[in-house]
């Protein structure tokens, strides 16, 4: 084995000086994590470069804040006499007035709290009116790709640019179809970033009658979202991409088909009465939040949609905008390093890269990223197989890559170790060995110890499966 030297890269990367070199981020919003501290192959130990935030988001300090002094008083939500059931049940109902203002919605759409992006959509899936026909586009996210095929789907291929976007649903809706139709798309690519143009698809839904629902998975943490000024009639999320993963999700949207459907999960509090062998389900959020509520999840995503309010969009936007720029100017200054978009030329994007670098494979690179430099990104196909498998086609990247992505805790230096990283790999290789381990790519032999969580290891250690 031989031991690393990080510093002697014949060839940094450029951007270092010219980008502030290590930095604070400049959003005034501090995440839990912030100063966390990993340990690398060479018992080296240094700060965590966390470019993984389109997977989960630490929370921020302010929703860990919140839960803790909610914490004692949390009890049961509409169920309970005490004086905590108060607290914990005006929590839950606060929690979703936030929520609906943080995103403008209707006075008359209704919020369900879920369990994340992909519930969401399984709910709606399941509420769509008899015969109703979804149409969606091929680059979509499996959590919106999947849910629709119980039912009629047609997939759009892959646009070659937004306006193309625009010209084929215009095209697909003019069938003269009369019935239910909804368009399901993304706002943001978790693979590539790309800002798809919601408003134009939502007016073109509507001229032809159908609605639209939109996946702000990816968005809803980096860029505002208005439901009244997109005019989109869902609206999707989940709050672990929103600083808030406390396993909450939200679906918000026009009351009329989820009223109409079987509820999504059957049980108490979603029933208005009960005979041994009738039942009359209530309207409304209720209808499909059976059982007892996530109330500290719903509680943890409002805390994020104040945190940000308050700090505001502009500054989180210039300073995700800065650090996006310039992660895709250094992965484009860089020999051998291949990154993906589905459109040509200068679009808006969220802090979205995927790349791969040629002669390491993207499960390896991922691996020495983590091993060898501390820095935290995802390999694969995002959960966006038929996207990635055109964008990466090929017999060396075989429809996976590395993705970095930034969230507001992300510094400049970060970017600049993960571009220095690909240089130092790109010309000498890894500086450890690594083998192939239950499917993944691990460093070989790993001496790391994972910290100790003291209260964790109470309640986790010695357990077997
Ligand atoms: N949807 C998440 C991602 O893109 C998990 O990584």
């Amino acid at each position: 084995v031989t031991v690393p030297s990080h510093g002697a890269a014949s060839q940094r990367h450029a951007g270092d000086a010219a980008a502030g070199g290590r930095d604070r981020p400049s959003v005034p919003l501090a995440v839990v994590a912030e100063g966390l501290e990993v340990e690398l192959v060479t018992g080296e130990v240094v700060r965590y470069a966390n470019l993984d935030n389109a997977a989960s988001t630490s929370p921020l300090s302010a929703v860990a804040d919140a839960v803790d002094e909610f914490l004692p008083w949390y009890s049961s939500v509409h169920r309970g006499d005490g004086l905590a059931s108060q607290v914990s049940t005006e929590a839950y109902a606060a929690a979703r007035a936030v929520v609906a203002s943080f995103v403008s919605a209707r006075e008359t759409d209704t919020i369900v709290f879920t369990r994340n992006t992909t519930d969401s959509f399984n709910l709606l899936a399941r509420a769509l009116p008899p015969g109703a026909r979804v149409i969606t586009f091929a680059a979509e996210h499996h959590a919106n790709l999947l849910p629709w095929r119980s039912g009629a789907v047609h997939h759009l291929p892959i646009p070659a640019t937004p306006d193309a976007a625009l010209e084929m649903l215009e095209q697909a809706l003019g069938d003269g179809f009369q019935g239910p139709r909804l368009v399901s798309v993304t706002g943001a690519s978790n693979a590539t970033g790309e800002l798809w143009p919601i408003e134009a698809l939502a007016a073109v839904a509507h001229r032809h009658g159908a609605r639209l629902a939109l996946d702000a998975a990816q968005l809803v943490a980096h860029r505002p979202v208005d439901m009244r000024a997109l005019d989109v009639d869902y609206l999707a999320f989940s709050g672990h991409k929103l600083y808030a993963p406390y396993g909450a999700g939200v679906l918000i949207g026009r009351g009329d088909w989820l009223d109409t459907a079987d509820p999504y999960l059957a049980g108490g509090g979603a029933v208005r009465s009960v005979s041994l062998d009738d039942v009359e389900w209530v309207d409304g959020h209720a209808r499909h939040e059976a059982g007892s509520p996530n109330v500290l999840g719903a509680v943890a995503v409002a805390a994020a949609c104040r945190a940000i309010a308050k700090v505001g969009w502009p500054a989180i936007v210039d300073h995700e905008r800065r650090l996006t720029a310039h992660l895709h100017r250094g992965l484009a200054s860089l020999d051998g390093v291949q990154t993906y978009s589905m459109w040509d030329g200068e679009h808006d994007r969220i802090g979205v890269a995927a790349f791969n670098l040629a002669g390491c494979n993207q499960r390896k690179l991922g691996a020495i990223l983590s091993a060898e430099f501390g820095i935290a990104v995802r390999h694969g196909a995002f959960c966006a197989h038929p996207l990635m498998d055109q964008l990466a086609a090929g017999p060396e990247t075989r429809g996976g890559a590395v993705r970095a992505s930034v969230g507001v805790a992300t510094e400049t230096e970060h970017i600049d170790r993960l571009l220095n990283a690909l240089v130092e790999i790109r010309e000498r290789g890894p500086c450890w060995t690594y083998a192939a381990l239950d499917g993944r790519v691990a460093p070989d032999p790993d001496p790391r110890t994972l910290p100790r969580l003291q209260a964790l290891d109470r309640c986790l250690s010695g357990a077997e499966r």
